[in-house]
């Protein structure tokens, strides 16, 4: 078999209700037509009213499942999950490290829409000193880029300035995610920084909604499935922007409270 197909992994946790974390970055590589793999590496039992409880899976085993991986399969691209404490990080590190899997795509999940924490506390600086220096584009959210460039983000100004503390973390592009905090908002702008210096806001709709869990699981694992196609970051985090909106904007009618985004959502248009 020539394994030219393109093929993505997302090295993340399990949502036993589908709705965000290897669930939906497997549906996005799904929906954006690349194969996609997944290193396991802990088990949360939610559904859309929260966690209810979660697991961590043995070192051992996540070190086979890479192996099994890096043995059969091409990977052109990567992307990391919730990782819920230093040791399981250093693990990942070490093995992405062993292995070519392609560009990393890290996405800094601390904690749930739900409010759930999926980041142990310790495990904060192990994430921020040791895995974004790998990583090719990091994608946090509007708590997480203030939180690991430790300042507060106000303004427009204070966007550029975040991402280019998250760039000097070693992350070579930042796609930093606007703020929705405002139910008078009408748009959302996320603020890229790109590894050649050039920075740039995308917008789109507001859409006041709390059914948004594994938006930005979805987010991450669309620039990681773009970049296994072979497409570059600006391209990748345009088409993200435009998949995951689309997701939301278009919703599904399953559960009852912080509910999935839906990855059937029409997307002939993003392709830009
Ligand atoms: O969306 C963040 C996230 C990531 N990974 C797992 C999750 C969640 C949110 O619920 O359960 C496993």
């Amino acid at each position: 078999m020539a394994n030219e197909f393109p093929q993505a992994v997302t090295i993340a946790g399990s949502d036993s209700d589908g709705s965000a974390g290897m669930q939906a970055d497997l549906h996005t590589f799904f929906r954006r037509k690349v194969y996609g793999a997944s290193i396991l590496l802990a088990c949360v039992a939610g559904n859309s009213y929260g966690i209810h409880a979660a697991v961590d899976l043995p070192e051992d085993f996540i070190d086979t499942e890479f192996k099994a991986l890096a043995d059969d399969y091409k990977i052109r691209a990567a992307k990391t999950g919730m990782i819920s404490d230093s040791k399981i990080i250093r693990n990942v590190i070490r093995n992405y490290k062993k292995y070519d899997f392609g560009p990393l795509v890290v996405d800094p999940v601390i904690t749930t829409k739900h409010g759930n924490v999926l980041l142990e506390k310790e495990a904060y600086k192990t994430l921020r000193d040791e895995l974004i220096p790998l990583a090719t584009v990091i994608t946090p959210n509007f708590f997480e880029a203030q939180k690991l460039a430790e300042m507060d983000i106000k303004s427009k100004d204070d966007y550029v300035t975040a991402a280019k503390k998250l760039q000097s973390l070693g992350a070579k592009n930042v796609v930093l995610k606007g703020s929705h905090d405002d139910p008078k908002q009408t748009t959302v702008s996320d603020y890229i920084l790109l590894e050649s210096g050039k920075g740039f806001w995308l917008t789109g709709k507001f859409f006041d909604t709390e059914r948004k869990n594994g938006t930005g699981d979805s987010l991450s694992a669309c620039i990681a499935a773009e970049l296994a196609k072979g497409k570059d970051v600006e391209t990748a985090a345009r088409i993200a922007k435009k998949f995951v909106d689309a997701a939301i904007e278009d919703q599904l009618p399953v559960a009852h409270k912080v509910g999935p985004i839906n990855h059937w959502a029409p997307a002939d248009d993003i392709e830009p």
